[in-house]
């Protein structure tokens, strides 16, 4: 055995550990900026948002979620129906793979339906994520004031 191959040898596997780590880290889903819109009193319906970001080599499906804020969470889209835009429910939120899906006002977004109390900005709240590859992510979703 050679000294030159011993190096060679030497250098893959430091090369391997230094790409293990990333390797891992690449093959899931991530969200980022998990927010809902504050809610004036009286209102039983809210509205979360959040980015999904798929690092993963296979698509995925954000396809329920839950949660002790509300009697039930849907996930919701906007459709133009005529000329008026209208939320539908939808059966599952598609992440492709090596791509992001933005949950946001106007758009896609999970409908919290029967608010045990009023979101009230600052205040955090947990929501579980389920993905038909991923399994179940839960969340800290921040209210915020903000329309955007
Ligand atoms: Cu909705």
């Amino acid at each position: 055995m050679s000294s030159r191959y011993l190096l060679c040898k030497t250098f893959i596997g430091w090369l391997l550990l230094a790409c293990l780590p990333a390797l891992q880290a690449a093959d899931n889903l991530r969200v980022e900026d998990a927010w809902a819109r504050e809610t004036p009193p009286g209102v039983s319906n809210g509205a979360a948002y959040v980015t999904l970001v798929n690092d993963a080599a296979n698509k995925d499906w954000l396809v329920a979620a839950w949660g002790a804020v509300s009697e039930t969470v849907e996930l919701h889209t906007h459709l133009m129906e005529g000329d008026m835009i209208m939320m539908r429910q939808v059966e599952r939120i598609e992440v492709d793979a090596g791509d992001r899906t933005v949950l946001e006002p106007g758009g896609k977004h999970l409908m919290l339906i029967g608010l045990k109390q009023p979101l009230v900005a600052g205040d955090r709240f947990p929501l579980t994520l389920e993905f038909e590859q991923n399994g179940e992510i839960t969340v800290q979703f921040e209210v915020r004031r903000s329309m955007h």
